[in-house]
């Protein structure tokens, strides 16, 4: 059976990460997720673009902030806030229990693969989902007052300080999940999709582990890369904002020459006035923005259909 392999960071990646998911058999596709905006957070291993994925598969995740669970309760953070505790990081009551027992596990000596794969199990998702590694990497951001912890840039300072770089700590001793390189040795992929998310926050921190570029690289699947830039504007979070401090143009152009040799092709929204690009990547249309679960699901067949015409050239 043909694969297909997608790294996936935030909310964005998760959207797309469903539509795949729905529209190959089980098994065929496996997400490859961020975790470099993991955290200990109230003496807990908090894995928020892990759970976003897990959640979003399992259909169960709030529609919407795309992050944490639908229905929540929040009787936890409630009494926090009464014990003056930290709440900046919004934790649900349903949401806490797999912090709780992530964070259990890996005192335990659990891999955060095997914590995955058990949740995945549990959850009923068809899908693999696998960590970008079972070792701690921690995005960093450079920012106009110093390097901010990355949850502390992203949610307790809500992106506002300027950016001026990232730093991946821990990706120089990071290894790719097990099992990884066997099943791209073993799998004929039909595509290496890179979603639309953050390049910076949350494909960058994939593309530092070790090996894992090169294993991309190396593999004969066309790889396509979804522009999470519409017409000058991210479609979801920082993007935009951050190219700007980057001193970047906020432009699927910008992505295109981000990836760079990484990519075969770039997806990009029909509105979009991307301008060909020489040597880079082929430049396809779709509806990039995504509602509805059919608007995922399409967009899904969109690239896959794309990936089966670039492999025949
Ligand atoms: N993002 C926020 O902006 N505010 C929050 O309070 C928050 C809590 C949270 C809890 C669990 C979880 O899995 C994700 C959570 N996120 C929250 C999103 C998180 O910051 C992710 O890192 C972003 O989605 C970017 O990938």
């Amino acid at each position: 059976m043909a694969g297909v392999l997608a790294l996936s960071g935030g909310v964005g990646g998760a959207k797309l990460a469903l539509g795949l998911d729905r529209i190959l058999p089980a098994g065929a596709l496996t997400v490859l997720c961020n975790t470099g905006d993991d955290f200990e957070h109230l003496g807990l291993s908090i894995s928020p673009d892990i759970d976003t994925v897990l959640y979003t598969l399992a259909g169960i995740a709030n529609p919407q902030t795309g992050w944490g669970r639908a229905n929540e309760t929040w009787t936890f953070m409630a009494a926090l806030a009464d014990l003056g505790g930290d709440t900046w990081f919004r934790l649900g009551d349903a949401d806490l229990a797999v912090h709780i027992e992530r964070t259990r596990r890996l005192a335990a000596g659990d891999a955060l693969s095997v914590i995955t794969e058990h949740l995945r199990s549990h959850l009923g998702i068809r899908s693999t989902v696998l960590p970008m590694s079972d070792q701690p990497v921690r995005t960093q951001v450079e920012t106009s007052e110093g390097m901010l912890p990355f949850q502390q840039y992203f949610v307790k300072r809500q992106c506002e300080p300027a950016v001026r770089g990232f730093r991946f700590d821990g990706a120089s001793e990071a290894t790719p999940p097990p099992g990884l390189s066997q099943w791209l040795a073993d799998t004929p992929l039909e595509a290496i999709i890179v979603c639309p998310s953050n390049p910076f926050i949350s494909i960058d921190p994939i593309l530092a582990v070790p090996g894992l570029r090169r294993m991309i690289l190396d593999h004969s699947a066309p790889v396509i890369a979804v522009s999470p830039v519409i017409q000058g504007r991210a479609v979801k979070g920082p993007t935009a904002k951050m190219m700007s401090e980057l001193g970047l143009a906020v432009t699927s152009t910008t992505v295109a020459a981000h990836y760079g040799e990484l990519i075969d092709a770039l997806v990009v929204d029909h509105s979009d006035d991307i301008e060909p690009i020489r040597n880079g990547p082929t430049v396809l249309r779709a509806a990039t923005l995504m509602h509805s679960q059919k608007d995922k699901c399409d967009l899904a067949q969109t690239i896959l259909t794309y990936a089966r015409n670039l492999r025949t050239r």
